[in-house]
This record gives C-alpha cells, sequence and structure tokens, in this order.
C-alpha cells in the first residue's frame, strides 16, 4: 500500500524518537540520575508507531512496564515523560510514578503498567465505555508474550468478543518474558492461534517491519472502527537490552540471536525502504534525526533543571479523594 509522505516521516519519527529516548535514558540511569526500574524497548520500536499511527487523540491505549515507545507513539510529552523518569514534579505524573506509571488521559494513554497484563482488561473497558457512548473510538492493548499466558488476558478476549468490543490486542511477542524463553512457556505455536478460541481474527506478523505492522493494524483498526469486533495481533519482535535496566542478557540469550536480530533493525530497515520507495522522506532523514536528538536533549534539560516536589506531597494522589462523590 502506498503510504503518504506525512505518514512515512510520522513512522520515522515516532520510532527514532522512542530509540533516542530510551538510549539517553539509559545513560542517565547508569549515572543514577533517574528513578525506579526500566524496562528499555529498543529493537520493538516499529510496533507501537505502526500500530498507533492509525489513531487519533480519542482513541485509547493500554501499555505494559516496557512503554516508552506506546506513550511517544500515542504523543505523550517527552519533556514530562523524563521528568517523570527522574523523579521530578514536573513529570507526567508530579514524578511519583516513574517509568511503569507513565499515563495521560488527555491522550487516551491509560498507562505504562508494572502488573503483567493488568492493562488488557483497561482497554476493553475503554471499548466498553466506547460502544455505550455510540462513538467511533477504539482502543488497544499493547501486552507481552509472558502477560499472554495470564488469566486476564483470557477473560478480556472473551468479554470483548461477546460483546463485539471495538478493541485490538497486541501482543509484543519479543520471544522473553524475562529470562523465560516463549517456546518453554507457551503451549501455543503463534500466540495468535488462540484468537481462534475467541471466535474473532487473529494474525502473525513481522514486528521488526514498521510497515508490516502498519498494514496489518490498519485491518485490524479498520474492523474494530466500523463495528466489527476485536482481533488479535501477534507482532514478533525482539529486545535489544535486558528484561530491565541492569539486567545482562547474555546470560540466557546467544549472541548470535542477539547479532541476527539487530541485523533486522526496525529503523534501518526502514530506512531501506524509504530509500527505495519513498526517496524525498529518505532525503530529509538527517534533518528529523538532528530535530529528534534536540528534542530529547531538551528533555534531559527538563528533567534535570525540574524540582523535586515537597515531601508534604508524599501522600496526595494515592487515595481518591472522595469529597463531594456521594453528591454524584
Ligand atoms: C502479575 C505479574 N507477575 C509477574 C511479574 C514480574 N514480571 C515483570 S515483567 C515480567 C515478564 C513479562 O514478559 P512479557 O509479557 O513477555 O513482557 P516483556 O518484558 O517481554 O516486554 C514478569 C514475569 C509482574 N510484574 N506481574
Ligand atoms: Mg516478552
Amino acid at each position: 500500500m502506498e503510504l503518504s509522505n506525512q505518514t512515512i516521516l510520522w513512522l520515522y519519527k515516532t520510532m527514532l524518537t522512542t530509540r533516542c529516548f530510551e538510549e539517553r535514558l539509559i545513560e542517565e540511569a547508569s549515572k543514577g540520575k533517574t528513578r525506579g526500574s526500566i524496562h528499555p524497548s529498543v529493537g520493538q520500536e516499529a510496533v507501537p508507531a505502526g500500530v498507533c499511527a492509525h489513531l487519533a487523540m480519542s482513541d485509547y491505549i493500554s501499555s505494559t512496564h516496557r512503554g516508552h515507545g506506546h506513550a511517544i507513539a500515542k504523543g505523550v510529552d517527552v519533556n514530562e515523560m523524563m521528568a517523570e523518569i527522574f523523579g521530578k514534579s514536573t513529570g507526567i505524573c508530579k514524578g511519583k510514578g516513574g517509568s511503569v506509571h507513565i499515563a495521560d488521559f488527555s491522550k487516551g494513554m491509560l498507562g505504562t503498567i508494572g502488573i503483567v497484563g493488568a492493562g488488557v482488561p483497561l482497554a476493553v473497558g475503554a471499548a466498553l465505555s466506547s460502544t455505550l457512548r455510540q462513538n467511533d473510538s477504539v482502543s488497544i492493548a499493547f501486552f507481552g508474550d509472558g502477560a499472554a499466558n495470564q488469566g486476564i488476558l483470557h477473560e478480556s478476549m472473551n468479554l470483548a468478543s461477546i460483546w463485539k468490543l471495538p478493541v485490538v490486542f497486541v501482543c509484543e511477542n519479543n520471544q522473553y518474558a524475562d529470562a523465560t524463553p516463549v517456546e518453554y512457556a507457551t503451549s501455543a505455536t503463534n500466540i495468535s492461534d488462540r484468537a481462534a478460541g475467541y471466535n474473532m481474527p487473529g494474525w502473525t506478523i513481522d514486528g521488526m517491519n514498521v510497515l508490516a505492522v502498519y498494514d496489518a493494524a490498519g485491518v485490524a483498526i479498520g474492523r474494530a472502527r466500523a463495528g466489527q469486533g476485536p482481533s488479535l495481533l501477534e507482532c514478533k519482535t525482539y529486545r535489544y537490552y535486558g528484561h530491565f535496566f541492569g539486567d545482562n542478557p547474555l546470560t540466557y540469550r546467544l549472541k548470535e540471536e542477539q547479532e541476527k536480530y539487530r541485523e533486522q533493525d526496525p529503523i534501518l530497515q526502514f530506512e531501506n525502504d524509504m530509500q527505495l520507495s519513498y526517496p524525498k522522506c529518505f532525503a530529509s532523514r538527517k534533518r528529523i534525526r538532528e530535530e529528534v536528538t534536540t528534542s530529547i536533549e531538551k528533555a534531559i534539560e527538563f528533567a534535570y533543571s525540574s524540582p523535586y516536589g515537597p515531601i508534604t506531597d508524599l501522600y496526595d494522589d494515592v487515595y481518591v479523594n472522595y469529597a463531594g462523590l456521594e453528591t454524584l
């Protein structure tokens, strides 16, 4: 399918922004500047970009512990994300949540979440709300291959199917759940095969290729928007770094395996595609790289120069303030 130059450049910039954000974040984490755990998604950038390219602000996504790319692709501000991970009061959740609690309801980003599988029913709930409100918003539930074996996913897929909800279940199968290989932990050959059990279509695609993700997500999201119900999209991908910042993936993954996937790098692959099919976009790649680097350096500066919140605010935002709710 021929894409507009605008879409091509958006895909490129979104993938690059995620890569640059996380590479810089890792540098700052190494210096001890960040707070809380960090799970880099470097290598997996094609999935959030290819999916979210079809979404509007009025659509919803729920994410995982590896969610910087989802947040960026849904338009969350990188300054506020960076400040959040530095624990600063200007962070998107006032610096109280860190990398695994990045939410921005104004952008339809329901949150990165540390509990494996827990984001999935949030997306289903958001899809139910769209159905009840009779609008055409769709919801995306991003989850990993490890989460695919959590009961909550299966309950969520079943409910979404019987109620024909506008939700797409997007599995980022990066081949490992922490140090456990997917072949060891998963009964199905393809995770998408499980869609049949819930009477919905399922597809397995190359998640290192952003154009393949874009095409398949377009079909799945188009169905959901047209009232044809949920579907399951499994994107086969790979994380380059450890499970979390500080993990050494070489203790459980062969060097050759890692090199094989790096050869299919989603950004380099896309640059080759651009050179062949979108030469005008290819010509602007240097400018885009510079723009991205500048915006991430600004985000780092913003995080450094922002203050920590006062200790007196520590317990604010922990529990809902019920005052006034009884009058609703
Ligand atoms: C309910 C629950 N069980 C276990 C954990 C510990 N844990 C955190 S991430 C993770 C692996 C998840 O793997 P996957 O879903 O494939 O996502 P990936 O890390 O590969 O992105 C585990 C077991 C958790 N956070 N929540
Ligand atoms: Mg995984």
